[in-house]
Formats: C-alpha cells, structure tokens, sequence
C-alpha cells in the first residue's frame, strides 16, 4: 500500500482544558481596623506582612484590591472563611470572587 493511501488527512489536536481561575477581592470599609485586615490577609491567604500591608492600603484607597486568585472552589471558601473570621470579631470586612476574564 502507498504513503498515499495510510496516511491520514486530519490531525486530532488534544487541548488541555485548565479550570477557570477566580479572583479574591478585598472590598473596603470605614470600620474594620487596618491591622485587622494585614492579620486576616497573612493568615488566610499565606502572604508576608509587606505584601498583606500593600492590598489593605490598595483597598484602602482605591476600594478594592484583588488579593490572590485560585480554582474557583478554593476562592470562595478562602473568601468565606476571611468574612466570617471579620464577622466573629463584630467588623464588617467584606470578601467577594470573581471569574477572571
Ligand atoms: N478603611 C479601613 C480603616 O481605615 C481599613 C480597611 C482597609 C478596611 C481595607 C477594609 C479593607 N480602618
């Protein structure tokens, strides 16, 4: 048999398909203490005291602040558990997800 006639004429492409990834979002308020906000940042989302400083005073300033992003399951938990953790302690300190684009 010639090349002609076994080789095949389409190509199958095999893509991998990478979960969407969702953004952790620091949302600001007049209340919450701003050494509250680095503790939670450190202790939840594993940051230096440098960095956990940096995306409170974004916030601060600006709002928000995206604080990390993660699969989407992994987000929200994060984002729960940082709300309630402001909650048990009587502040409003918001957490939000978002997809990234
Ligand atoms: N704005 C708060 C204050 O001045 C600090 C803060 C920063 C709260 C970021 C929430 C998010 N005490």
């Amino acid at each position: 048999m010639s090349d002609a006639v076994t080789t095949p004429r389409t190509k199958t492409e095999v893509k991998t398909q990478r979960p969407r990834l969702h953004k952790v979002i620091l949302v600001n308020d007049d209340y919450t203490p701003r050494e509250f906000v680095v503790v939670l940042l450190k202790g939840e989302f594993r940051m230096s005291e440098d960095q956990a400083y940096r995306v409170m005073i974004t916030a601060h300033q600006r709002g928000v602040c995206v604080v990390a992003v993660y699969i989407q399951e992994v987000a929200e938990t994060k984002a729960n558990r940082a709300t309630e953790m402001a909650r048990s302690k009587g502040y409003p300190l918001l957490f939000t997800t978002e997809p990234e684009e």
